[in-house]
Protein backbone atom coordinates (compact mmCIF):
# COMPACT_ATOMS: atom_id res chain seq x y z
CA UNK A 1 0.00 0.00 0.00
CA UNK A 2 0.92 3.34 -1.00
CA UNK A 3 2.35 5.80 2.13
CA UNK A 4 -0.32 8.94 1.74
CA UNK A 5 -0.83 11.46 1.18
CA UNK A 6 -1.72 11.06 -2.23
CA UNK A 7 -2.45 14.15 -4.21
CA UNK A 8 -5.06 13.98 -7.73
CA UNK A 9 -6.79 16.28 -9.42
CA UNK A 10 -9.54 15.66 -12.08
CA UNK A 11 -12.84 17.30 -13.60
CA UNK A 12 -16.39 16.76 -12.16
CA UNK A 13 -18.39 14.64 -14.58
CA UNK A 14 -21.77 13.95 -14.72
CA UNK A 15 -22.47 10.74 -13.81
CA UNK A 16 -26.13 8.68 -13.70
CA UNK A 17 -27.20 10.85 -10.28
CA UNK A 18 -27.95 7.85 -8.30
CA UNK A 19 -25.72 9.27 -5.09
CA UNK A 20 -28.17 11.65 -4.59
CA UNK A 21 -31.78 10.48 -5.80
CA UNK A 22 -30.83 6.47 -4.21
CA UNK A 23 -28.66 7.33 -1.38
CA UNK A 24 -28.88 11.06 -0.37
CA UNK A 25 -25.08 11.33 -0.30
CA UNK A 26 -24.21 13.33 -3.53
CA UNK A 27 -20.58 12.35 -4.91
CA UNK A 28 -18.31 14.19 -7.40
CA UNK A 29 -17.69 11.80 -10.07
CA UNK A 30 -13.90 11.98 -11.48
CA UNK A 31 -13.48 11.13 -15.86
CA UNK A 32 -12.37 6.97 -15.94
CA UNK A 33 -9.54 8.73 -18.00
CA UNK A 34 -8.21 10.15 -14.22
CA UNK A 35 -9.23 6.76 -12.41
CA UNK A 36 -6.98 4.53 -14.79
CA UNK A 37 -4.26 7.01 -14.58
CA UNK A 38 -4.09 6.93 -10.49
CA UNK A 39 -1.06 5.23 -8.84
CA UNK A 40 -1.46 1.63 -9.86
CA UNK A 41 -0.49 1.36 -5.80
CA UNK A 42 -3.49 2.91 -4.55
CA UNK A 43 -6.15 0.18 -3.36
CA UNK A 44 -9.91 0.26 -4.21
CA UNK A 45 -11.71 1.00 -0.85
CA UNK A 46 -13.00 4.34 0.90
CA UNK A 47 -10.09 6.93 1.75
CA UNK A 48 -10.79 10.20 3.32
CA UNK A 49 -9.21 13.16 3.10
CA UNK A 50 -9.59 17.21 1.42
CA UNK A 51 -10.85 18.64 -1.20
CA UNK A 52 -12.10 22.23 -2.85
CA UNK A 53 -12.22 23.42 -6.05
CA UNK A 54 -12.38 27.17 -7.28
CA UNK A 55 -11.71 29.26 -4.55
CA UNK A 56 -13.75 27.68 -2.25
CA UNK A 57 -11.96 26.61 1.21
CA UNK A 58 -10.58 23.30 1.46
CA UNK A 59 -13.24 20.96 2.95
CA UNK A 60 -13.35 17.55 4.66
CA UNK A 61 -14.22 14.76 2.40
CA UNK A 62 -14.75 10.86 1.95
CA UNK A 63 -13.76 9.01 -1.52
CA UNK A 64 -14.86 5.43 -2.57
CA UNK A 65 -12.37 4.01 -5.41
CA UNK A 66 -13.38 1.28 -6.90
CA UNK A 67 -15.99 -1.33 -8.46
CA UNK A 68 -18.98 -0.32 -6.35
CA UNK A 69 -19.92 -4.03 -5.64
CA UNK A 70 -23.37 -3.32 -4.28
CA UNK A 71 -24.24 -1.75 -8.01
CA UNK A 72 -21.67 -4.28 -9.63
CA UNK A 73 -20.40 -1.69 -11.78
CA UNK A 74 -18.28 -2.61 -14.61
CA UNK A 75 -16.01 0.09 -14.37
CA UNK A 76 -13.86 1.52 -12.05
CA UNK A 77 -15.35 4.50 -10.43
CA UNK A 78 -13.56 7.28 -8.25
CA UNK A 79 -16.30 9.35 -6.16
CA UNK A 80 -15.85 12.30 -3.25
CA UNK A 81 -18.77 12.98 -0.98
CA UNK A 82 -17.59 16.65 0.38
CA UNK A 83 -19.08 17.21 3.88
CA UNK A 84 -20.24 20.72 3.05
CA UNK A 85 -23.55 21.98 1.66
CA UNK A 86 -23.10 23.72 -1.50
CA UNK A 87 -25.40 26.11 -3.00
CA UNK A 88 -25.32 24.48 -6.63
CA UNK A 89 -24.00 21.37 -8.73
CA UNK A 90 -20.04 22.02 -9.68
CA UNK A 91 -20.00 19.99 -12.62
CA UNK A 92 -16.78 20.76 -14.69
CA UNK A 93 -14.98 22.24 -11.84
CA UNK A 94 -11.63 20.79 -11.49
CA UNK A 95 -11.71 18.75 -8.35
CA UNK A 96 -8.36 18.87 -5.77
CA UNK A 97 -8.35 15.97 -3.48
CA UNK A 98 -5.87 14.88 -1.13
CA UNK A 99 -6.53 11.17 0.39
CA UNK A 100 -4.94 11.10 3.70
CA UNK A 101 -6.39 7.54 5.29
CA UNK A 102 -7.30 4.66 4.64
CA UNK A 103 -10.69 3.43 5.55
CA UNK A 104 -11.82 0.42 4.99
CA UNK A 105 -12.65 -1.30 1.46
CA UNK A 106 -15.36 -1.80 -0.40
CA UNK A 107 -18.07 -3.96 0.36
CA UNK A 108 -21.35 -5.63 -0.96
CA UNK A 109 -24.17 -4.69 0.88
CA UNK A 110 -27.58 -6.71 1.10
CA UNK A 111 -29.62 -3.76 1.20
CA UNK A 112 -29.71 -0.11 0.23
CA UNK A 113 -30.51 0.95 4.24
CA UNK A 114 -26.55 -0.93 4.98
CA UNK A 115 -24.64 0.77 2.42
CA UNK A 116 -26.03 4.17 3.70
CA UNK A 117 -25.43 3.31 7.22
CA UNK A 118 -21.91 2.67 6.37
CA UNK A 119 -21.06 5.82 4.57
CA UNK A 120 -22.58 7.44 7.55
CA UNK A 121 -20.29 5.78 9.25
CA UNK A 122 -16.88 6.68 7.39
CA UNK A 123 -18.49 9.96 6.92
CA UNK A 124 -18.27 10.30 10.97
CA UNK A 125 -15.04 7.68 11.22
CA UNK A 126 -13.61 10.68 8.35
CA UNK A 127 -14.47 13.74 10.60
CA UNK A 128 -12.98 12.69 13.65
CA UNK A 129 -9.64 11.47 12.39
CA UNK A 130 -9.02 15.04 10.05
CA UNK A 131 -8.84 16.77 13.20
CA UNK A 132 -5.34 15.08 14.16
CA UNK A 133 -2.99 18.16 13.91
CA UNK A 134 -1.28 16.44 11.37
CA UNK A 135 -4.00 15.83 9.08
CA UNK A 136 -5.50 19.46 9.51
CA UNK A 137 -2.05 21.01 8.71
CA UNK A 138 -2.54 19.41 5.28
CA UNK A 139 -5.02 21.70 4.29
CA UNK A 140 -2.25 24.22 4.33
CA UNK A 141 -0.35 22.32 1.74
CA UNK A 142 0.67 24.40 -1.61
CA UNK A 143 -0.99 21.64 -3.49
CA UNK A 144 -4.36 23.34 -2.65
CA UNK A 145 -3.10 26.72 -2.55
CA UNK A 146 -0.33 27.39 -5.80
CA UNK A 147 -2.29 27.84 -9.06
CA UNK A 148 -1.34 24.60 -10.49
CA UNK A 149 -0.42 26.50 -13.82
CA UNK A 150 2.99 27.80 -11.39
CA UNK A 151 3.89 24.12 -10.61
CA UNK A 152 2.21 21.74 -13.18
CA UNK A 153 2.38 23.61 -16.93
CA UNK A 154 -1.56 23.89 -16.15
CA UNK A 155 -1.62 20.15 -15.88
CA UNK A 156 -2.95 18.25 -12.74
P1 LIG B 1 -23.62 11.97 -10.44
O1 LIG B 1 -24.16 10.60 -10.63
O2 LIG B 1 -23.70 12.82 -11.69
O3 LIG B 1 -22.23 11.94 -9.85
P2 LIG B 1 -24.63 12.60 -7.83
O4 LIG B 1 -26.05 12.28 -7.47
O5 LIG B 1 -23.56 11.72 -7.29
O6 LIG B 1 -24.58 12.69 -9.39
O7 LIG B 1 -24.37 14.09 -7.40
C1 LIG B 1 -23.06 14.59 -7.55
C2 LIG B 1 -23.00 16.04 -7.92
O8 LIG B 1 -23.64 16.84 -6.91
C3 LIG B 1 -21.56 16.51 -7.95
O9 LIG B 1 -20.98 16.31 -9.22
C4 LIG B 1 -21.67 17.98 -7.57
O10 LIG B 1 -21.83 18.77 -8.74
C5 LIG B 1 -22.93 18.04 -6.72
N1 LIG B 1 -22.70 18.16 -5.26
C6 LIG B 1 -23.41 19.02 -4.47
N2 LIG B 1 -23.01 18.94 -3.19
C7 LIG B 1 -22.03 17.98 -3.15
C8 LIG B 1 -21.21 17.47 -2.08
N3 LIG B 1 -21.35 17.91 -0.83
N4 LIG B 1 -20.31 16.51 -2.39
C9 LIG B 1 -20.18 16.07 -3.66
N5 LIG B 1 -20.92 16.53 -4.71
C10 LIG B 1 -21.84 17.48 -4.47
N1 LIG C 1 -20.38 1.19 -2.88
C1 LIG C 1 -20.31 -0.14 -2.66
O1 LIG C 1 -20.77 -0.93 -3.46
N2 LIG C 1 -19.69 -0.63 -1.54
C2 LIG C 1 -19.13 0.17 -0.59
O2 LIG C 1 -18.58 -0.31 0.40
C3 LIG C 1 -19.24 1.61 -0.78
N3 LIG C 1 -18.74 2.47 0.12
C4 LIG C 1 -18.85 3.82 -0.10
C5 LIG C 1 -18.31 4.70 0.85
C6 LIG C 1 -18.39 6.07 0.65
C7 LIG C 1 -17.82 7.00 1.68
C8 LIG C 1 -19.05 6.59 -0.53
C9 LIG C 1 -19.14 8.07 -0.75
C10 LIG C 1 -19.55 5.72 -1.46
C11 LIG C 1 -19.47 4.33 -1.26
N4 LIG C 1 -19.98 3.42 -2.19
C12 LIG C 1 -19.87 2.08 -1.97
C13 LIG C 1 -20.41 3.91 -3.50
C14 LIG C 1 -21.86 4.05 -3.67
O3 LIG C 1 -22.35 2.80 -4.05
C15 LIG C 1 -22.00 5.07 -4.79
O4 LIG C 1 -21.97 6.35 -4.26
C16 LIG C 1 -23.16 4.77 -5.67
O5 LIG C 1 -22.78 3.65 -6.42
C17 LIG C 1 -23.52 5.85 -6.61
O6 LIG C 1 -22.55 6.04 -7.58
MG1 LIG D 1 -21.81 10.69 -8.08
Amino acid sequence: MRHLTYFCCGQVVRCFGCSSTQLVIPTANFPLQVVDNLAADIYTGIYYGWATFGSEDVHKMVVSMGWNPYYKNMKKSMETHIMHTFKEDFYGEMLNVAFVGYLRPEKNFDSLESLISAIQDDIEEAKKQLEWPEHLKLKEDNFFHVPKSKIMNGHC
